[in-house]
C-alpha cells in the first residue's frame, strides 16, 4: 500500500505539469480466429495505436491459454512463411494492424472456458513500461466444413 501512494505522489506532478493530456498508445480491435483442431494454433488480430510519443510492443501474455507468440507473415522467393517477432515499433500518431496475411499473434491451448465465454483477455507489455488488458472476441470457425460435435446430432 505504502509503495502504491509513493508511486502515485511521484507522477500525479508530472502529470499535472504537462501542457495538455498527451494522448496515450493504446490497443483496440482485438479478436481470436479459433482454430477449427485443437491440436493447431489460433490466431489473434489487434490494432496498436501508438499515441502522441509513439511505443514498442514488446510482448503479448495471457491466463486463458498454454502459449502466445507474435508471428510476421512474410513472402519470400514465392514462398509464404512466417518469422516470430519480438517487439514492434508503433510510430507517434501512427498505428500497426495485426492482422490476417500479415503480423499475428499465434495462440497455443486456448482454455475451454475461454472459448465458452467467448472471448479472453491479454496483457500487452509495452515499451514505455504499460501493462494493458485488453479483452478479445474468440471468432468460431465458420460453421460450413466444421464436424458437428457428436452431442449436437441429434438436434
Ligand atoms: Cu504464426
Amino acid at each position: 500500500m505504502r509503495a502504491r501512494f509513493a508511486l502515485f505522489a511521484l507522477l500525479a506532478p508530472l502529470g499535472l505539469s504537462a501542457c495538455g493530456d498527451p494522448a496515450p498508445s493504446y490497443i483496440d480491435q482485438a479478436w481470436v480466429r479459433l482454430s477449427p483442431n485443437k491440436d493447431t494454433p489460433s490466431s489473434g488480430y489487434f490494432v496498436v495505436h501508438g499515441g502522441d510519443a509513439g511505443v514498442q510492443l514488446r510482448g503479448v501474455l495471457t491466463d486463458y491459454a498454454l502459449k502466445v507468440e507474435m508471428h510476421e507473415t512474410i513472402s519470400k522467393d514465392g514462398m509464404t512463411t512466417m518469422e516470430r517477432v519480438e517487439s514492434v515499433d508503433v510510430p507517434p500518431k501512427g498505428q500497426v494492424d495485426f492482422a490476417p496475411g500479415g503480423k499475428h499473434l499465434m495462440i497455443w491451448g486456448i482454455n475451454d472456458t475461454a472459448i465458452s465465454r467467448g472471448k479472453m483477455q491479454f496483457t500487452f507489455l509495452m515499451g514505455n513500461g504499460d501493462r494493458l488488458l485488453v479483452d478479445a472476441v474468440i471468432r468460431k470457425p465458420e460453421a460450413a466444413g466444421t464436424p458437428k460435435p457428436a452431442d449436437n446430432a441429434a438436434h
